[in-house]
């Protein structure tokens, strides 16, 4: 049996991170174990901020840092220690660029001239829940970087639509730890072992079921949905479905993809273009979504087909269960 064939012996569950990353790249023509290494700073980076999470409320780190990003959003201490902790793994891991980051209003160069890799994180998405012990997530995307390898990071490098994405996944906080993430051949899912320090394979080749009967949007923004978005909502309700709504992306979003279901951010009164950001956080759980069989859309298009403009662009995001998305955008 050749090497690739062999790459694809399925892992038995129990296998670790490590393990799958190396068998993976086997499948990668010409893999040179670069992106290996970036997924192994990355779930490195989750290790260390999963103890900080889980130390919070004795270490005094919980509560406001006492700034806002660039959002204007108020930052809270977990918010500042993840962007750091993720920012250091990448830049001492030497496999990336440049990063995009919730919590930075300009591009962060990471002056590694080799790396041909860019990444757009949200480093901790969620983070109001931490001092109410709710589960809250990173969220990344990988890029190739489009000029040379060396030269000066352009805007085209890290303004590229979702499809060009080369990886992408996120660490969930919860009531266990999880890193989830697609390279293109799938969704896996593993869970993380603290007494062991590795993540073990726990869910493999992860399918979104096709329909679902939960849907997650927060009503509190009812008053000022589009008539669609009211019309799709009345349809679940008519229809019995659950609402559940964490307020927490990636805890929304994991639910969601293992049960089915649909989460929606649409345009509101206080959000016209969605709450969402597009480059750290639609077109990542956009890229998992497809490939684990689900649709995500602003309602219109693809997430992944939208080209960027900006670094913190918003827009409106539906993602699930593909027949609820296409159900949500016909309503
Ligand atoms: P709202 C958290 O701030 C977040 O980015 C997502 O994790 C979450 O789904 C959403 O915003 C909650 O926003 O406006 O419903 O409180």
């Amino acid at each position: 049996m050749g090497k690739a064939e062999n790459s694809r012996i399925a892992l038995p569950i129990g296998s670790n991170l490590d393990r799958f990353i190396m068998r993976n790249q086997e499948d990668f023509p010409y893999a040179s174990g670069e992106l290996s290494q970036l997924l192994r700073d990355l779930a490195y980076a989750g290790k260390v901020v999963n103890r900080e999470i889980n130390m919070a409320g004795l270490a005094g780190i919980t509560g406001a840092y006492g700034a806002e990003n660039v959002q204007g959003e108020e930052q809270q201490n977990l918010d500042v220690a993840a962007d750091i902790r993720f920012t250091r793994a990448l830049k001492k891991g030497g496999e990336v660029a440049a990063i995009i980051s919730e919590e930075a209003e300009e591009i962060i160069d990471l002056s590694n001239p080799r790396s041909k890799y860019i990444v757009a994180m949200d480093p901790l998405d969620g983070s109001s829940n931490i001092d109410v012990n709710v589960s809250i997530g990173t969220i990344f995307s990988i890029y190739r970087r489009i000029s040379p390898q060396g030269s000066p990071i352009q805007m085209e490098d890290v303004l590229q639509p979702g499809k060009n994405q080369v990886a992408a996944g996120y660490i969930l906080y919860g009531s266990s730890t999880m890193m989830v993430y697609t390279t293109g051949s799938g969704v896996n899912g593993f869970t993380y072992e603290p007494s062991l320090g590795e993540y073990i394979l726990s869910h493999q080749n992860m399918q979104m079921p096709k329909d679902g009967k939960i849907y997650s949007i927060n009503e509190g923004s009812y008053k000022s949905f589009s008539e669609s978005v009211v019309n799709y909502i009345e349809s679940c309700k008519d229809k019995g479905y659950s609402a559940r709504y964490i307020g927490s992306l990636v805890a929304d979003f994991h639910r969601n993809l293992l049960k089915g279901g649909i989460y929606i951010y649409p345009s509101t009164a206080k959000a016209p273009n969605g709450k969402l950001r597009l480059l750290y956080e639609c077109n990542a759980l956009a890229m998992i979504a497809e490939q684990a069989g689900g649709r995500a859309t602003d309602g219109k298009q693809r997430i992944m087909e939208i080209e960027p403009s900006e670094l913190h662009q918003r827009v409106p995001f539906y993602v699930g269960s593909e027949n609820m998305v296409l159900e949500a955008e016909k309503a």
